[in-house]
């Protein structure tokens, strides 16, 4: 029942928005609400860097895809999602075409050596114990704004968990 009320607004909302050519994001706030995240942390740096590297776990508990098309933070000049991958022996990066997509039931983690998020020209070291506030952008003009804290590696006890 709550599925297909949620459905229904959100096809209703689709439709007064085409017919307004305006969204409030009030509207869309459904969507960013299926997006679940967690095992959040970023690495901390040295002094001096201006590059960084962030990690969590996102679990879409809503009934269609979310897409995330952009990162807004105050710490770094930019960021976005990156996907690490090897060739020729190096590892390199890149980031992820037309954003991160996030099937309906569907988990995807952000780990070392995989999918993450970079911050590019650091506004300040990230030094452990502190946190930052970093916005996920959904394609439908939705957010997610979450604090996450400054970690120098993933809690042991917790265990590295890889996808
Ligand atoms: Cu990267």
């Amino acid at each position: 029942m709550f599925i297909e009320f949620t459905r229904a607004r959100a096809v209703l909302a689709s439709a007064l928005c085409n017919a307004l050519l305006v969204c409030s994001t009030s509207v869309w706030a459904d969507r960013a609400q299926s997006l679940q995240i967690s095992k959040a942390w970023l690495r901390a740096t040295p002094p001096g860097a201006s590059v960084d590297a962030g990690y969590f776990t996102l679990l879409n508990h809503g009934n269609r895809t979310l897409r995330i098309v952009g990162i807004q933070t105050a710490l770094a000049k930019s960021a976005e999602i990156h996907q690490s991958f090897e060739r020729d022996g190096r590892e390199q990066m890149r980031s992820v075409e037309g954003g991160l997509a996030i099937g309906p039931g569907q988990t995807v983690a952000l780990t070392p050596g995989s999918y993450h998020l970079m911050l590019m020209g650091l506004d300040h070291a990230l030094v452990a114990g502190t946190s930052g506030v970093i916005t996920l952008l959904l394609d439908d003009g939705s957010k997610l704004v979450t604090t996450i804290p400054v970690l120098t590696e993933w809690p042991a006890t917790e265990g590295k968990e890889s996808p």
